[in-house]
Protein backbone atom coordinates (compact mmCIF):
# COMPACT_ATOMS: atom_id res chain seq x y z
CA UNK A 1 0.00 0.00 0.00
CA UNK A 2 0.89 3.93 -0.89
CA UNK A 3 1.31 5.05 2.92
CA UNK A 4 4.29 7.55 2.46
CA UNK A 5 2.56 11.10 3.37
CA UNK A 6 5.58 13.06 2.14
CA UNK A 7 7.55 11.40 -1.13
CA UNK A 8 7.95 14.32 -3.30
CA UNK A 9 10.38 12.53 -6.05
CA UNK A 10 7.74 10.19 -7.68
CA UNK A 11 8.76 9.20 -11.21
CA UNK A 12 6.90 9.10 -14.18
CA UNK A 13 7.31 5.10 -14.35
CA UNK A 14 5.67 4.96 -10.67
CA UNK A 15 2.62 7.51 -11.21
CA UNK A 16 2.32 5.24 -14.65
CA UNK A 17 2.20 2.14 -12.80
CA UNK A 18 -0.71 3.44 -10.48
CA UNK A 19 -2.98 5.08 -13.48
CA UNK A 20 -2.48 0.93 -14.81
CA UNK A 21 -3.62 -0.85 -12.47
CA UNK A 22 -6.76 -2.77 -12.56
CA UNK A 23 -9.66 -0.38 -11.61
CA UNK A 24 -11.06 -2.17 -8.62
CA UNK A 25 -7.77 -2.57 -7.39
CA UNK A 26 -6.83 1.02 -7.91
CA UNK A 27 -9.76 1.79 -6.45
CA UNK A 28 -9.56 -0.36 -3.41
CA UNK A 29 -6.33 1.53 -2.98
CA UNK A 30 -7.16 5.13 -3.37
CA UNK A 31 -10.09 4.42 -0.82
CA UNK A 32 -8.12 2.84 1.51
CA UNK A 33 -5.05 5.21 1.50
CA UNK A 34 -8.61 8.49 1.97
CA UNK A 35 -10.10 6.92 4.73
CA UNK A 36 -6.98 6.53 6.93
CA UNK A 37 -6.50 10.36 6.43
CA UNK A 38 -10.03 12.09 5.93
CA UNK A 39 -13.28 11.78 7.19
CA UNK A 40 -14.74 9.72 4.06
CA UNK A 41 -18.20 10.84 4.70
CA UNK A 42 -17.15 14.97 4.66
CA UNK A 43 -17.33 17.19 1.75
CA UNK A 44 -15.35 21.06 1.92
CA UNK A 45 -17.61 22.69 0.12
CA UNK A 46 -16.35 25.99 -1.89
CA UNK A 47 -18.51 28.56 -3.92
CA UNK A 48 -16.89 30.08 -7.02
CA UNK A 49 -17.62 33.97 -7.97
CA UNK A 50 -15.77 35.43 -10.86
CA UNK A 51 -14.68 39.03 -9.55
CA UNK A 52 -13.06 40.05 -12.83
CA UNK A 53 -14.79 39.02 -15.68
CA UNK A 54 -13.05 38.16 -19.56
CA UNK A 55 -11.01 40.45 -21.51
CA UNK A 56 -7.89 37.99 -20.50
CA UNK A 57 -4.60 38.91 -22.74
CA UNK A 58 -3.45 34.99 -22.16
CA UNK A 59 -4.48 32.51 -24.52
CA UNK A 60 -5.20 29.62 -22.53
CA UNK A 61 -6.70 27.07 -25.62
CA UNK A 62 -9.56 25.68 -22.81
CA UNK A 63 -10.54 29.32 -21.59
CA UNK A 64 -13.49 31.39 -22.37
CA UNK A 65 -12.22 34.48 -20.42
CA UNK A 66 -9.44 34.67 -23.37
CA UNK A 67 -10.09 38.18 -25.15
CA UNK A 68 -8.77 36.31 -28.68
CA UNK A 69 -11.95 33.73 -28.57
CA UNK A 70 -15.20 34.57 -29.10
CA UNK A 71 -16.86 32.84 -26.63
CA UNK A 72 -19.85 35.51 -25.63
CA UNK A 73 -18.30 36.03 -22.73
CA UNK A 74 -18.99 39.86 -21.34
CA UNK A 75 -16.06 41.68 -20.09
CA UNK A 76 -16.40 43.37 -16.80
CA UNK A 77 -14.01 45.08 -14.81
CA UNK A 78 -13.25 44.13 -10.90
CA UNK A 79 -16.41 43.88 -9.05
CA UNK A 80 -17.01 46.42 -6.10
CA UNK A 81 -16.63 44.84 -2.47
CA UNK A 82 -20.24 45.08 -1.53
CA UNK A 83 -21.34 43.42 -4.25
CA UNK A 84 -19.02 40.67 -3.96
CA UNK A 85 -20.05 40.63 -0.11
CA UNK A 86 -23.65 39.96 -1.53
CA UNK A 87 -22.74 36.88 -2.82
CA UNK A 88 -20.84 35.66 -0.37
CA UNK A 89 -23.37 36.35 2.19
CA UNK A 90 -25.84 33.83 -0.67
CA UNK A 91 -22.93 31.02 -1.08
CA UNK A 92 -22.50 30.85 2.63
CA UNK A 93 -26.47 30.91 3.31
CA UNK A 94 -26.20 28.42 0.77
CA UNK A 95 -23.69 25.84 2.62
CA UNK A 96 -20.11 26.98 1.42
CA UNK A 97 -17.68 27.16 3.91
CA UNK A 98 -14.88 28.81 1.30
CA UNK A 99 -15.42 31.53 -0.73
CA UNK A 100 -13.11 31.24 -4.22
CA UNK A 101 -12.82 34.66 -5.98
CA UNK A 102 -11.22 34.28 -9.61
CA UNK A 103 -9.99 37.12 -12.09
CA UNK A 104 -9.24 36.79 -15.49
CA UNK A 105 -6.23 38.59 -15.58
CA UNK A 106 -2.46 37.52 -16.82
CA UNK A 107 -1.73 38.78 -13.16
CA UNK A 108 -3.17 41.82 -11.08
CA UNK A 109 -1.48 45.07 -11.85
CA UNK A 110 0.14 46.90 -8.52
CA UNK A 111 -2.60 49.30 -8.66
CA UNK A 112 -5.43 46.64 -8.09
CA UNK A 113 -3.93 44.69 -5.00
CA UNK A 114 -5.69 47.88 -2.25
CA UNK A 115 -9.03 46.78 -3.76
CA UNK A 116 -8.74 43.01 -4.14
CA UNK A 117 -7.08 42.91 -0.75
CA UNK A 118 -10.26 44.92 0.59
CA UNK A 119 -12.63 42.60 -0.83
CA UNK A 120 -10.89 39.52 0.92
CA UNK A 121 -10.28 41.26 4.34
CA UNK A 122 -14.41 41.89 3.81
CA UNK A 123 -15.30 38.31 2.71
CA UNK A 124 -13.13 36.86 5.73
CA UNK A 125 -15.13 38.73 8.38
CA UNK A 126 -18.17 36.93 7.34
CA UNK A 127 -16.59 34.06 8.79
CA UNK A 128 -15.77 32.16 5.63
CA UNK A 129 -12.17 30.93 4.28
CA UNK A 130 -11.13 32.49 1.04
CA UNK A 131 -9.43 31.92 -1.59
CA UNK A 132 -8.06 34.00 -4.98
CA UNK A 133 -7.38 33.09 -7.82
CA UNK A 134 -5.54 35.67 -9.51
CA UNK A 135 -2.91 34.92 -12.11
CA UNK A 136 0.72 35.38 -11.67
CA UNK A 137 1.76 37.31 -9.14
CA UNK A 138 4.73 40.43 -8.82
CA UNK A 139 6.51 41.38 -5.72
CA UNK A 140 4.82 41.92 -2.51
CA UNK A 141 0.89 40.64 -3.98
CA UNK A 142 0.57 37.11 -2.20
CA UNK A 143 2.14 39.09 1.45
CA UNK A 144 -0.31 41.94 0.82
CA UNK A 145 -3.11 39.12 -0.26
CA UNK A 146 -2.22 37.10 3.51
CA UNK A 147 -1.95 40.48 4.99
CA UNK A 148 -5.80 40.31 3.88
CA UNK A 149 -6.40 37.35 5.57
CA UNK A 150 -6.41 34.96 2.48
CA UNK A 151 -6.36 31.93 3.23
CA UNK A 152 -5.59 30.17 -0.17
CA UNK A 153 -4.25 30.91 -3.75
CA UNK A 154 -5.63 28.93 -6.34
CA UNK A 155 -2.67 28.65 -9.18
CA UNK A 156 -2.63 25.59 -11.58
CA UNK A 157 -0.43 24.19 -13.34
CA UNK A 158 -3.20 22.58 -16.00
CA UNK A 159 -0.67 19.76 -17.41
CA UNK A 160 2.19 17.77 -17.70
CA UNK A 161 5.18 19.99 -18.10
CA UNK A 162 5.44 18.54 -21.96
CA UNK A 163 1.75 19.13 -22.93
CA UNK A 164 1.86 23.10 -21.38
CA UNK A 165 3.49 24.57 -24.72
CA UNK A 166 0.61 22.58 -26.92
CA UNK A 167 -2.25 24.57 -24.42
CA UNK A 168 -1.01 27.92 -23.48
CA UNK A 169 1.85 30.11 -25.03
CA UNK A 170 1.77 33.49 -23.60
CA UNK A 171 3.51 32.24 -20.55
CA UNK A 172 5.85 29.33 -19.24
CA UNK A 173 5.15 27.04 -16.92
CA UNK A 174 8.16 27.93 -15.01
CA UNK A 175 6.36 31.11 -14.44
CA UNK A 176 3.36 29.20 -12.83
CA UNK A 177 5.83 27.63 -10.63
CA UNK A 178 7.61 31.01 -9.36
CA UNK A 179 4.14 32.35 -8.29
CA UNK A 180 3.46 28.91 -6.51
CA UNK A 181 6.51 29.85 -4.39
CA UNK A 182 5.57 33.22 -4.06
CA UNK A 183 2.21 31.41 -2.22
CA UNK A 184 4.59 29.03 0.28
CA UNK A 185 6.67 31.58 1.50
CA UNK A 186 4.02 34.60 2.05
CA UNK A 187 2.39 31.20 3.97
CA UNK A 188 -0.63 30.86 2.38
CA UNK A 189 -2.21 27.52 1.59
CA UNK A 190 -1.62 26.59 -2.09
CA UNK A 191 -4.38 25.20 -4.08
CA UNK A 192 -3.39 23.93 -7.50
CA UNK A 193 -4.26 21.18 -9.84
CA UNK A 194 -5.32 21.16 -13.34
CA UNK A 195 -7.66 20.28 -16.00
CA UNK A 196 -7.86 16.67 -17.87
CA UNK A 197 -9.51 15.95 -21.73
CA UNK A 198 -7.59 18.29 -23.42
CA UNK A 199 -6.63 15.96 -25.85
CA UNK A 200 -3.52 14.55 -23.55
CA UNK A 201 -1.96 11.06 -23.11
CA UNK A 202 -2.61 9.07 -20.09
CA UNK A 203 1.24 9.48 -19.47
CA UNK A 204 0.84 13.17 -19.86
CA UNK A 205 -2.01 12.83 -16.92
CA UNK A 206 0.43 10.84 -15.35
CA UNK A 207 3.04 13.75 -15.45
CA UNK A 208 0.27 16.25 -14.28
CA UNK A 209 0.14 14.65 -11.23
CA UNK A 210 3.64 13.53 -10.78
CA UNK A 211 4.29 17.32 -11.20
CA UNK A 212 2.22 18.03 -8.29
CA UNK A 213 3.40 15.49 -6.13
CA UNK A 214 7.20 16.22 -7.02
CA UNK A 215 6.07 20.32 -5.44
CA UNK A 216 8.72 21.57 -2.67
CA UNK A 217 5.17 20.86 -0.51
CA UNK A 218 2.21 19.26 -1.86
CA UNK A 219 -0.45 21.34 -2.52
CA UNK A 220 -3.52 21.64 0.66
CA UNK A 221 -5.91 21.56 -2.16
CA UNK A 222 -5.64 19.67 -5.25
CA UNK A 223 -8.30 20.49 -7.83
CA UNK A 224 -8.91 18.24 -10.30
CA UNK A 225 -11.16 19.62 -13.08
CA UNK A 226 -12.46 17.66 -16.26
CA UNK A 227 -12.62 20.44 -19.37
CA UNK A 228 -15.92 22.47 -19.78
CA UNK A 229 -15.44 22.35 -23.45
CA UNK A 230 -16.60 25.86 -24.58
CA UNK A 231 -17.63 27.37 -28.35
CA UNK A 232 -15.18 29.47 -29.49
CA UNK A 233 -12.35 27.99 -27.33
CA UNK A 234 -9.67 25.80 -29.45
CA UNK A 235 -10.57 22.87 -27.46
CA UNK A 236 -14.54 23.68 -28.02
CA UNK A 237 -14.41 20.15 -29.93
CA UNK A 238 -12.08 18.17 -27.95
CA UNK A 239 -12.74 14.72 -27.38
CA UNK A 240 -14.57 13.51 -24.13
CA UNK A 241 -12.39 11.53 -21.80
CA UNK A 242 -13.44 8.32 -20.94
CA UNK A 243 -15.61 9.29 -17.26
CA UNK A 244 -13.28 6.25 -15.33
CA UNK A 245 -10.61 7.71 -16.64
CA UNK A 246 -11.49 10.76 -14.82
CA UNK A 247 -11.84 8.48 -11.75
CA UNK A 248 -9.00 7.31 -12.10
CA UNK A 249 -7.33 10.82 -12.45
CA UNK A 250 -8.82 11.30 -8.85
CA UNK A 251 -7.53 7.89 -7.07
CA UNK A 252 -4.19 8.48 -7.95
CA UNK A 253 -3.84 12.44 -6.71
CA UNK A 254 -5.20 10.51 -3.60
CA UNK A 255 -2.78 7.94 -3.97
CA UNK A 256 0.34 10.54 -4.52
CA UNK A 257 -1.17 13.14 -2.00
CA UNK A 258 -2.47 11.68 0.99
CA UNK A 259 -2.55 14.57 3.18
CA UNK A 260 -4.31 16.67 0.46
CA UNK A 261 -8.06 17.31 0.10
CA UNK A 262 -9.08 16.31 -3.34
CA UNK A 263 -11.30 18.86 -5.51
CA UNK A 264 -13.74 17.17 -8.20
CA UNK A 265 -13.56 20.54 -9.72
CA UNK A 266 -15.08 21.67 -12.48
CA UNK A 267 -17.09 18.74 -15.53
CA UNK A 268 -19.65 18.04 -12.98
CA UNK A 269 -22.32 19.18 -14.81
CA UNK A 270 -21.41 17.02 -17.61
CA UNK A 271 -21.07 14.10 -15.35
CA UNK A 272 -23.57 11.68 -13.88
CA UNK A 273 -24.37 11.12 -10.26
CA UNK A 274 -22.99 7.42 -10.21
CA UNK A 275 -19.20 8.96 -11.93
CA UNK A 276 -19.58 11.77 -8.88
CA UNK A 277 -19.75 8.68 -6.48
CA UNK A 278 -17.39 6.93 -7.87
CA UNK A 279 -15.00 9.95 -7.40
CA UNK A 280 -15.87 10.44 -3.86
CA UNK A 281 -14.86 6.62 -3.19
CA UNK A 282 -11.76 7.38 -4.60
CA UNK A 283 -10.99 10.36 -2.75
CA UNK A 284 -12.62 13.30 -3.80
CA UNK A 285 -13.06 15.38 -0.91
CA UNK A 286 -14.51 18.71 -2.28
CA UNK A 287 -16.97 20.44 -4.78
CA UNK A 288 -17.55 23.77 -5.86
CA UNK A 289 -21.47 24.18 -5.10
CA UNK A 290 -23.60 26.68 -6.53
CA UNK A 291 -24.96 27.28 -10.16
CA UNK A 292 -21.86 28.67 -11.94
CA UNK A 293 -18.54 28.14 -11.65
CA UNK A 294 -16.53 31.43 -13.30
CA UNK A 295 -18.58 31.81 -16.63
CA UNK A 296 -19.69 28.46 -17.21
CA UNK A 297 -22.70 26.04 -15.27
CA UNK A 298 -22.49 23.88 -12.23
CA UNK A 299 -25.13 21.30 -10.85
CA UNK A 300 -27.57 22.93 -9.55
CA UNK A 301 -28.20 23.90 -5.74
CA UNK A 302 -30.85 21.08 -5.50
CA UNK A 303 -29.20 18.52 -7.65
CA UNK A 304 -26.42 18.34 -5.49
CA UNK A 305 -28.64 18.79 -1.80
CA UNK A 306 -30.09 15.23 -3.76
CA UNK A 307 -26.83 13.99 -3.87
CA UNK A 308 -25.47 14.63 -0.77
CA UNK A 309 -28.56 13.12 0.69
CA UNK A 310 -28.38 9.61 -1.65
CA UNK A 311 -24.57 9.14 -0.52
CA UNK A 312 -25.10 10.38 3.08
CA UNK A 313 -22.11 12.86 2.38
CA UNK A 314 -22.63 15.82 4.54
CA UNK A 315 -20.34 18.69 4.38
CA UNK A 316 -17.54 20.10 6.38
CA UNK A 317 -16.97 22.89 8.62
CA UNK A 318 -14.58 25.87 8.06
CA UNK A 319 -11.41 24.54 9.58
CA UNK A 320 -10.66 26.56 12.94
CA UNK A 321 -13.69 27.99 14.04
CA UNK A 322 -15.84 27.37 16.57
CA UNK A 323 -18.33 25.69 14.28
CA UNK A 324 -20.73 29.02 14.00
CA UNK A 325 -20.34 28.27 9.86
CA UNK A 326 -22.73 25.69 9.27
CA UNK A 327 -23.08 24.46 5.51
CA UNK A 328 -26.92 24.11 5.12
CA UNK A 329 -26.50 21.99 1.95
CA UNK A 330 -27.75 19.35 4.30
CA UNK A 331 -30.80 20.97 6.00
CA UNK A 332 -33.56 19.23 4.50
CA UNK A 333 -31.91 16.67 6.41
CA UNK A 334 -31.67 18.59 9.26
CA UNK A 335 -28.46 16.33 10.59
CA UNK A 336 -26.04 17.76 12.81
CA UNK A 337 -22.26 18.29 11.60
CA UNK A 338 -19.50 16.80 13.41
CA UNK A 339 -16.51 18.73 14.56
CA UNK A 340 -13.49 18.27 12.83
CA UNK A 341 -11.39 15.86 15.09
CA UNK A 342 -8.23 14.76 12.77
CA UNK A 343 -5.52 16.00 14.79
CA UNK A 344 -3.31 16.47 11.51
CA UNK A 345 -1.88 19.76 10.34
CA UNK A 346 -3.45 19.54 7.12
CA UNK A 347 -6.75 21.20 7.43
CA UNK A 348 -8.44 17.75 6.88
CA UNK A 349 -11.66 16.43 8.11
CA UNK A 350 -9.99 13.31 9.38
CA UNK A 351 -11.45 9.92 11.39
CA UNK A 352 -8.93 10.54 14.87
N1 LIG B 1 -6.46 33.96 -14.71
C1 LIG B 1 -6.06 33.21 -13.59
C2 LIG B 1 -5.22 32.02 -13.94
O1 LIG B 1 -5.26 31.58 -15.07
O2 LIG B 1 -4.53 31.53 -13.05
C3 LIG B 1 -7.22 32.75 -12.72
C4 LIG B 1 -8.50 32.31 -13.38
S1 LIG B 1 -8.41 30.86 -14.40
C5 LIG B 1 -9.99 30.87 -15.14
C6 LIG B 1 -8.44 29.54 -13.19
C7 LIG B 1 -8.40 28.13 -13.70
O3 LIG B 1 -9.65 27.78 -14.28
C8 LIG B 1 -7.42 27.76 -14.78
O4 LIG B 1 -6.11 27.56 -14.31
C9 LIG B 1 -8.00 26.45 -15.30
O5 LIG B 1 -7.44 25.36 -14.60
C10 LIG B 1 -9.48 26.57 -14.97
N2 LIG B 1 -10.31 26.59 -16.19
C11 LIG B 1 -10.49 27.62 -17.02
N3 LIG B 1 -11.30 27.30 -18.04
C12 LIG B 1 -11.63 26.00 -17.86
C13 LIG B 1 -12.43 25.09 -18.60
N4 LIG B 1 -13.03 25.43 -19.74
N5 LIG B 1 -12.57 23.84 -18.12
C14 LIG B 1 -11.97 23.47 -16.97
N6 LIG B 1 -11.19 24.30 -16.24
C15 LIG B 1 -11.01 25.54 -16.68
C1 LIG C 1 -10.06 25.51 -10.52
O1 LIG C 1 -9.15 24.64 -10.51
N1 LIG C 1 -11.19 25.40 -11.20
C2 LIG C 1 -12.01 26.58 -11.00
C3 LIG C 1 -11.19 27.39 -9.97
N2 LIG C 1 -10.01 26.62 -9.82
C4 LIG C 1 -10.91 28.80 -10.23
C5 LIG C 1 -12.34 27.28 -12.27
C6 LIG C 1 -13.10 26.43 -13.26
C7 LIG C 1 -13.47 27.29 -14.40
C8 LIG C 1 -14.31 26.59 -15.42
C9 LIG C 1 -14.61 27.47 -16.57
C10 LIG C 1 -15.45 28.67 -16.25
O2 LIG C 1 -16.47 28.56 -15.53
O3 LIG C 1 -15.14 29.78 -16.76
FE1 LIG D 1 -6.71 34.27 -18.64
FE2 LIG D 1 -6.66 32.59 -16.58
FE3 LIG D 1 -8.33 32.18 -18.67
FE4 LIG D 1 -5.73 31.81 -19.01
S1 LIG D 1 -7.07 30.64 -17.61
S2 LIG D 1 -7.09 32.95 -20.39
S3 LIG D 1 -4.87 33.39 -17.66
S4 LIG D 1 -8.40 33.87 -17.22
Amino acid sequence: MVDDRTRHDWSRDEVRALFDLPFNELLHRAHELHRTHHDPNAVQVSTLLSIKTGGCPEDCAYCPQAARYDTGVQAQKLMEVEDVLERARAARAAGASRFCMGAAWRGPKDRDIPKVAAIVRAVKDLGLETCATLGLLGDGHAQALKDAGLDYYNHNIDSAPEFYGEIIHTREYQDRLETLEQVRDAGLKTCCGGIVGMGETRDQRAGLLQALANLPAHPQSVPINQLVPVPGTPLANAEKLDPFEFVRTIAVARLLMPLSIVRLSAGRQQMDDAVQALCFYAGAGSIFHGEKLLTTGNPDVEADRALFRRLDLRPMEVSGTSGTVHADIMAAESRTMEQHGCGHACGCSAVA
